[in-house]
């Protein structure tokens, strides 16, 4: 069998990717590696929980940062998959030590697998695709909820790893959840798992809030740039803060630019980035069209998560990866020291050699509306709702694709009336993020809280709206949600959303393949989620509070 992997939005056919390589260029040696390193995971979760012992931190940060490597688009990297694989059987095994003698326990065998030669890793991957994990369809769809809900988590509780915050809860979750893949669970019990994986993933989001504001401030309204300068300069995309403070700093006074692409664009809301001069603005639109921007940007690029698209030679020299982001040929800049930086150097020499960015748009984009700063206003937004001018608010957070069915968010942004205000976080916005869709009384239309981890803002916003009305439930609020989900941090996000009570949310562009109709009727019929229809007929639906 080839791989198999469904684990985005993109999967092929909605079924799911086989053969020799994914719809996002994933090859098929790739995602079964990535399988196998998801096994040896299980294995050391395995040992986690039979030693009935607090997770040690060193084992919790590599089940996160395992897990991270392989959600869609951070690591296309055969070698580094094995690398990691490696590291994994060292520590099962260390863990299996500690655990001591396991006497009448049924031991699975991704605990005791040994094989590490690489031709037999991937015979031995071929046998480990999720849908190894049960028989039953259902059960299978659960574990596979459970499963992309986690990589989420890891991708989060890796940046609050980066910004020295852990919450050795998450780990021990992760841990717990990963363990239960090799387990005769029946439905109720895989349940409960999700949900609690919807809790954590709310704590991983808080944390991660935390991290970012307590090192870099709290996220102010700010109007970013889209034009260039006439420096060379070097453009950062990803999510990870810390590797942005690092370049920051190693740039100033270099005479090289920085400029965002893509779900770095909020790093600019952040007062403790503002105040590099040489951090000029946001260069090009969503990541699955890094492909031209790249090509016009002329100097090199670093990408410190996904969402990286097949490289191409026209950028490929120029192109830069970090943390657990790889791609085959490209130059890989280490992890940092203690207490020290990572080494940015060789990026910021090549950009020196590099001519200035070519100018594809000018003018600005506003955002920076996270919690502080939406409740910072929030007499004036709760002012407009009661005057009337705010008549709904309508979360449109999560991820963009490439996929032309996306259009529909764009349709429903521009078909939504002039009395409704958007709440976007995530690259999900660059459907409509440069749409002239106005404000009211001053608060713009488009609210965009940050990165897609920020969705937790937005959440804190409907909650404390919920405070200051009085109300007794979330779902009273004139609210509604309609999001768009690519990867599985967004998996984490939906899990944390239902978690929170949230009920009537739209989702698109299709519901997740991996799960049966079973589940999906299950999440139907407690959660009351939907699929998108027609931007007219769920704009007007979503107004009159359905
Ligand atoms: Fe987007 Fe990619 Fe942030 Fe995702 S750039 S799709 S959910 O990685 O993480 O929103
Ligand atoms: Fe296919 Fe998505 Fe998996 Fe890539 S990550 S192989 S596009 S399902």
């Amino acid at each position: 069998m080839s791989m198999f992997c469904f684990q985005c939005q993109e999967a092929a056919k909605n079924v799911g990717c086989s053969g020799s390589r994914g719809i996002c260029g994933k090859s098929d040696r790739a995602s079964d590696l990535m399988d196998l390193l998801v096994f040896v995971l299980r294995g050391m979760s395995f040992y986690v929980e039979q030693s009935k012992q607090l997770i040690d931190r060193k084992y919790g940060i590599f089940l996160v940062q395992g897990l991270f490597a392989t959600i869609t688009n951070a690591n296309f990297d055969e070698d580094r998959i094995v690398e990691l694989i490696r590291k994994g059987f060292v520590l099962r095994d260390e863990l299996k030590v500690k655990a001591g003698p396991l006497a009448g326990v049924v031991v699975p065998e991704c605990a005791t697998w040994k094989e590490n030669d690489k031709e037999a890793m991937v015979v031995k991957s071929k046998e480990v695709s999720p849908l190894s994990y049960d028989s039953n369809e259902d059960l299978r769809s659960l574990k596979a909820l459970l499963l992309y809900g986690l990589k989420g988590i890891g991708a989060y509780a890796d940046h609050a790893h980066e910004l020295g915050f852990h919450n050795d809860e998450i780990f021990q979750f992760t841990a717990e959840a990963l363990a239960a893949i090799d387990k005769a669970l029946d439905a109720n019990a895989l349940v409960a798992l999700v949900m609690k994986a919807g809790e954590v993933s709310v704590k991983t989001m808080a944390l991660l809030d935390e991290a970012n504001t307590s090192r870099y401030g709290h996220p102010e309204v700010t109007k970013v740039k889209l034009g260039v300068g006439k420096n060379p300069g070097i453009l950062i995309s990803g999510h990870d803060l810390r590797d942005m403070e690092d370049l920051l700093k190693q740039t100033e006074g270099t005479g090289v630019d920085v400029y965002t692409h893509s779900e770095m664009l909020p790093a600019h809301y952040y007062p403790n980035f503002k105040k590099y001069k040489h951090f000029v603005g946001n260069y090009g639109g969503s990541w699955w069209q890094q492909d031209k921007d790249f090509e016009t940007f002329n100097g090199p690029i670093l990408m410190t998560t996904n969402c990286i698209i097949p490289v191409k030679d026209s950028y490929k020299n120029r192109m830069f990866t970090t943390g657990m982001a790889g791609y085959p040929g490209l130059k890989h800049i280490g992890p940092r020291p203690e207490g020290g930086m990572k080494d940015f150097s060789a990026v910021i020499k090549l950009a020196k050699t590099c001519p200035a960015p070519k100018e594809i748009e000018t003018g600005e984009i506003v955002g920076g509306f996270a919690h502080n700063q939406v409740m910072a206003v929030a007499d004036k937004v709760v002012g407009a709702v009661k005057a009337g001018k705010i008549k709904r608010f309508v979360v449109m957070a999560g991820c963009d694709g490439r996929f032309n069915s996306r259009k529909y968010f764009t349709d429903v942004a521009q078909e939504l009336p002039k009395d409704a205000v958007i709440l976007t976080a995530g690259c999900a916005k660059y459907r409509y993020n440069k749409l002239p869709l106005g404000d009211i009384d001053g608060i713009p239309r488009v609210l965009d809280a940050g990165q897609c981890n920020d969705s937790y803002s937005l959440a804190v916003i409907a909650l404390k709206l919920k405070e200051v009305f009085g109300l007794d439930d979330i779902n009273k609020l004139p609210l509604s949600f309609d999001i768009a989900w690519y990867e599985q941090k967004a998996v984490c996000v939906l899990l944390a959303l239902l978690y929170l009570g949230v009920k009537g949310i739209r989702l698109g562009p299709t519901l997740p393949a991996f799960v049966s109709p079973n589940i999906a009727k299950v999440l139907v019929e407690n959660f009351d989620i939907k699929p998108i229809t027609e931007p007219k007929q769920d704009v007007a639906a979503m107004m009159a509070g359905r």
